[in-house]
C-alpha cells in the first residue's frame, strides 16, 4: 500500500499499541520459500525490506503462480502498521524491470562504454578466480572489496563475502561512508547507538526533529510524531531546507549547514542561564559537567545567531520550548554529521537531554541510532579468524576515487589491482566522483561487480554479476530506528541465473579451492538458510518465531538512560571524553566550522540530502519513481536565483574547482538564501553532462569517523540556457 501519512499530515493506519502485537496468527506457515513450482497456488510471503532506512519494515509479499504481484507493508508488525513507502511498494516493478541483469557479463569494449557480452557462471567464475589468485600470490592487499548498504541484511552484505575475503587476505574497507561520524559521537557521548524506543515518540510533549527529514527517510517515525501531535506535543524542525518534513512541523528553524555545534551550545548557555537544568541528574549520571558549562557560557545566543543565520529569538525560544516542556524528545538524524564538524555538533545535541532529565520518561531523551541493541553474531558470520596473524591495511571507502589513483608506495601499500564491488554504487555515490570515475576507468584495474542493475559502476566492470534481490533470497535483519529483528524469506525464485551474493562467494570459494585447500573449508559451504539461523544469538531471537511471523521482538528497557547505565567506561553520559582527547579530538562539544565556508569565487554552500523518491542511487531507473523526482534539479532561493538572472526551469551550470554539474533550477521555496540543495543521488549518466552532485563534493574527512562530508561544499551557479 503507498503511503498517504505524509501528504494527508494524518495517520490513516492506526498506530497499534506496542504490547498488542502478541499472537496473532502468522500469515505464511510454510517454512519453505515459495517457488516457481508451486501451481496457481496464492502465497502471502513475509519478508523484511533490504534497504538503509531506519524503520526496516516486515513486508508481504503475494504471489501467484511463482510471480510475485504485490508487496505490502505487515498490519501485524506494529513498527510497519501495514504501510510502505512509495518506493517499496513499487518492489515488484524493480524485481522485474526489463534492465535487470540476468546473466553473467563480460566486458568487450573500453573501461566505463557499457559493452558486454554474456558469459557462462562457470566461466566467469574461472576467471575470476585466476586473476584473484594470480594478484593474491604477489600481494592480497592489492584486492579490495567495496560494499555498502545496498542490502542491510546480514547475510547477503556481511558473511560469505568476509569469510571470502578474510580467507584472500584482502584489503579491508573501512565502511564510513554515511553514519560513522555520528556513530563515533553517540559512542563517546554514550557508549554506544542506543537511544529512545521509537514508538514512545508518540507520547512526547515536543520533539525536535534535527536534521532529518522524517518524511523521506524515515516514515514510519513520522506516524509516531503524528501521534503526539494530535495529542498536543509541538513539532519543531531544526533544517538548511525547507523540507518535507519542516513544512508540516509547527515551527521551522532554518540554520546554515554544519552549524548546529553552535546552536546547541546556545540551547545550553539558555538552559543554565535560566536555570532549566535537572541537577540531581547531571550530579548523578553525567561526566566533565563544569567544563561543558564553561564551554557553553561562551555562547550566548547573539554569537550562535550569527554563525547559525538565523535570529536570537529563535534560539532563545527554542531554549524555552526545551527547558521547560516534559518530556521532550530529539530525533536527530545523519543530515548534520555530514560536515567538517559532524561528530562534535551530534556529540552537542546529545548532551541536552541528560542537562534536562528528559532520560527519566520514556517519551524523552535522543534517538540517532538503536543498533548497538543488535543481537547480530557477526564475529560468527564473518570469521575475522581467517586471517590468521595477516593484519591488510585498510582502506576508507569515502576516499575511494584517492585510493584507486593512488600509484602505491610507502604508507599505502600496494596499489589497488582488483576491486569486488556488491551491494554499492560508489561512482554515483562516492564524493568528487570525477576522481572516482577516472579510478574506475583504469585499464589495469580489474573490476567484478555484483548488481541487479547496469549501474554507473557496474559500466566500469570487467565482469558483472546478475544478484538476487530481496524477493529471491533468505537474509536476516536487524534495524538502526527500532530494536526488532527480521527475517526475510525468498518468495519467489531467483531471476534469470541471479545468485544470492552469499551463494557468488561461495561459489568463487569453490572456484579457489581447486588450488588453495583453504577455500575447500566447510565454512565456505555453509547455506544462506543457515546463515540466517547462525546470525542472532538464540538466547536473544527465538528463530521459530522469526519463521512463524517475520520479526521478532526483543525484550528491552523502555527508557535506556532513567537511572543512568550509560554504556561508557564511566557509565556515565560523557560531555567530557577522555577517549576522544586522546585521539587529539577536542574532548568537550565545540563548534567546528565548515571546510568549505563561502567565498567570492563559491559563495554559496550546497547540501544534497536524499530524494524522496529514491534510496541514495537505487530506484533512479525504476520510471514511475523517477517520474515522481522528474530530473536532477538545484533548489534555490529566489534571491540567490535573481542576482544570477536565473529563472525556475533553467538549466544552470553548478561548480567549483572539482567540476561542473549541468542540472535545472528549482525556485520552489525550500531553499534559503545562501544555500542551494541538489537532491541526490541520481546516476551519473543521466545527468545532462554526465555528472551528478557528486561531481562537486569533495573527500575530506569529519572530525570523528573518518566520514566524508557531503553537506559540507561551496559552490557558484550560473545559468546556462532559459526554460
Ligand atoms: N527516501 C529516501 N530515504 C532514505 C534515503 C534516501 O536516499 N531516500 N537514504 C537512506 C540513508 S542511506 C540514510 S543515511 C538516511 C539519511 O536520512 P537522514 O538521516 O534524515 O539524513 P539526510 O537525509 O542526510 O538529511 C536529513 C535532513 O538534514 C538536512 N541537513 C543537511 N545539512 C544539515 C545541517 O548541517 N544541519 C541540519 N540540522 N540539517 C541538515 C537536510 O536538508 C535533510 O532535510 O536516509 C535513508 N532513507
Ligand atoms: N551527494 C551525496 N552523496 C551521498 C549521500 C548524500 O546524501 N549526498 N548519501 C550517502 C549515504 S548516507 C550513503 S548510505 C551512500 C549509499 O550508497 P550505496 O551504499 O552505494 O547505496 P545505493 O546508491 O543505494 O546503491 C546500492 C546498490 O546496491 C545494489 N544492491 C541492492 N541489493 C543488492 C544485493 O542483494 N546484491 C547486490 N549485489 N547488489 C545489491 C543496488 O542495485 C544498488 O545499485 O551514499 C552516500 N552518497
Ligand atoms: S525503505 Fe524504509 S519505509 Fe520504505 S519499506 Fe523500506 S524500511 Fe519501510
Ligand atoms: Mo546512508
Amino acid at each position: 500500500m503507498e503511503c498517504r501519512l505524509c501528504s494527508s499530515g494524518r495517520t490513516d493506519v492506526p498506530i497499534p499499541r506496542y504490547d498488542e502485537r502478541a499472537d496473532r496468527p502468522p500469515i505464511h506457515h510454510d517454512s519453505k520459500p515459495a517457488t516457481m513450482n508451486t501451481p496457481t497456488a496464492s502465497l502471502s510471503v513475509i519478508g523484511a525490506c533490504p534497504h538503509d532506512c531506519p524503520d526496516t519494515c516486515s513486508l508481504v509479499t503475494t504471489v501467484v503462480d511463482g510471480v510475485a504481484t504485490k508487496v505490502n507493508g505487515n498490519p501485524q508488525h506494529p513498527q510497519t502498521g501495514g504501510v510502505l513507502c512509495a518506493k517499496v511498494s513499487k518492489y515488484t516493478e524493480r524485481t522485474y524491470h526489463e534492465g535487470r541483469v540476468l546473466r553473467p557479463l563480460k566486458r568487450v569494449g573500453p573501461k566505463g562504454a557499457g559493452q558486454f557480452e554474456p558469459v557462462s557462471w562457470d566461466e566467469a567464475l574461472s576467471d575470476i578466480a585466476a586473476r584473484l589468485r594470480a594478484i593474491a600470490a604477489r600481494d592480497p592487499q592489492a584486492i579490495l572489496p567495496y560494499s555498502y548498504a545496498g542490502t542491510m541484511g546480514f547475510v547477503q552484505a556481511e558473511s560469505m563475502d568476509r569469510r571470502f575475503f578474510h580467507q584472500l587476505g584482502a584489503s579491508l574497507l573501512d565502511r564510513t561512508i554515511c553514519a560513522s561520524a555520528g556513530s563515533e559521537a553517540l559512542l563517546h557521548t554514550y557508549g554506544g547507538k542506543l537511544g529512545m524506543r521509537v514508538q514512545f515518540f508518540a507520547e512526547s510533549q515536543l520533539i525536535l526533529i534535527w536534521g532529518s527529514n522524517s518524511i523521506t527517510s524515515n516514515l514510519h517515525f513520522w506516524r509516531y510524531a503524528q501521534e503526539a501531535k494530535r495529542n498536543g506535543a509541538k513539532l519543531i524542525c531544526i533544517d538548511p531546507r525547507q523540507s518535507e518534513t519542516a513544512e508540516k512541523c509547527h515551527e521551522h528553524i532554518q540554520i546554515l549547514p554544519g552549524t548546529d555545534a553552535a546552536l546547541a551550545l546556545a540551547l545550553m548557555h539558555e538552559l543554565i542561564v535560566h536555570d532549566w537544568l535537572d541537577h540531581d541528574y547531571i550530579a548523578q549520571h553525567t561526566l566533565g559537567w563544569d567544563a561543558l558549562k564553561a564551554r557553553a557560557l561562551e555562547w550566548p545566543p547573539e554569537r550562535a545567531a550569527s554563525v547559525c543565520g538565523i535570529t536570537v529569538e529563535e534560539i532563545c525560544n527554542l531554549a524555552r520550548d526545551y527547558g521547560t516542556t516534559k518530556p521532550a524528545a530529539i530525533r536527530l538524524n545523519y543530515g548534520m554529521q555530514r560536515a567538517h564538524g559532524g561528530g562534535n555538533a551530534v556529540r552537542a545535541v546529545a548532551c541536552l537531554p541528560a542537562l534536562v532529565g528528559a532520560w527519566r520518561h520514556r517519551a524523552g531523551g535522543l534517538l540517532l541510532s538503536t543498533s548497538s541493541t543488535s543481537p547480530a553474531r557477526r564475529a560468527d558470520l564473518q570469521m575475522p579468524q581467517l586471517l590468521g596473524a595477516r593484519r591488510p591495511r585498510t582502506i576508507n571507502m569515502s576516499t575511494i576515487g584517492d585510493a584507486l589513483l593512488h600509484p602505491g608506495g610507502a604508507g599505502f601499500g600496494p596499489q589497488v589491482e582488483a576491486l569486488i564491488c556488491y551491494n554499492s554504487n560508489p561512482v554515483a555515490v562516492a564524493p568528487e566522483s570525477a576522481k572516482v570515475a577516472a579510478g574506475f576507468a583504469r585499464e589495469d584495474l580489474f573490476t567484478v561487480v555484483l548488481e541487479h542493475f547496469m549501474t554507473d559502476t557496474a559500466d566500469h566492470a570487467d565482469y558483472v554479476l546478475p544478484a538476487t534481490t530481496q524477493l529471491e533470497h533468505w537474509d536476516i535483519h536487524t534495524t538502526y530506528g527500532h530494536t526488532d529483528v527480521l527475517l526475510n524469506r525468498p518468495a519467489i525464485a531467483p531471476q534469470g541465473q541471479a545468485r544470492s551474493n552469499a551463494q557468488i562467494f561461495r561459489d568463487l570459494a569453490a572456484h579457489m579451492a581447486r588450488h588453495d585447500a583453504a577455500f575447500a573449508a566447510e565454512h565456505f559451504r555453509t547455506s544462506d538458510e543457515d546463515l540466517c539461523r547462525a546470525a542472532t544469538d538464540a538466547n536473544c531471537v527465538d528463530f521459530d518465531t522469526l519463521l512463524a511471523q517475520g520479526f521478532a521482538v526483543q525484550n528491552l528497557p523502555d527508557a535506556p538512560f532513567a537511572k543512568g547505565g550509560y554504556a561508557t567506561a564511566s557509565g556515565k553520559c560523557e560531555f567530557f571524553s577522555s577517549a576522544l582527547e586522546k585521539q587529539g579530538v577536542s574532548p568537550l562539544p565545540d563548534y567546528v566550522p565548515n571546510y568549505e565556508t563561502p567565498t567570492a569565487a563559491h559563495p554559496l554552500a550546497m547540501i544534497s540530502p536524499p530524494a524522496r523518491n529514491f534510496m541514495n542511487s537505487t530506484f533512479v531507473n525504476v520510471q514511475k519513481l523517477r517520474q515522481a523526482e522528474g530530473r536532477p534539479t538545484l533548489e534555490m532561493h529566489a534571491d540567490d536565483a535573481a542576482a544570477r538572472q536565473i529563472a525556475d526551469g533553467d538549466a544552470v551550470r553548478v561548480f567549483n574547482a572539482r567540476g561542473t554539474h549541468v542540472c535545472h533550477a528549482s525556485i520552489n521555496g525550500r531553499a534559503r538564501s545562501g544555500v542551494v540543495v541538489g537532491l541526490g543521488v541520481w546516476w551519473r549518466k543521466d545527468g545532462a553532462n554526465g555528472t551528478n552532485v557528486n561531481e562537486l563534493t569533495h573527500q575530506q574527512l569529519t572530525d570523528m569517523g573518518r566520514a566524508p562530508s557531503f553537506y559540507d561544499c561551496a559552490v557558484q551557479v550560473e545559468r546556462l540556457s532559459a526554460a
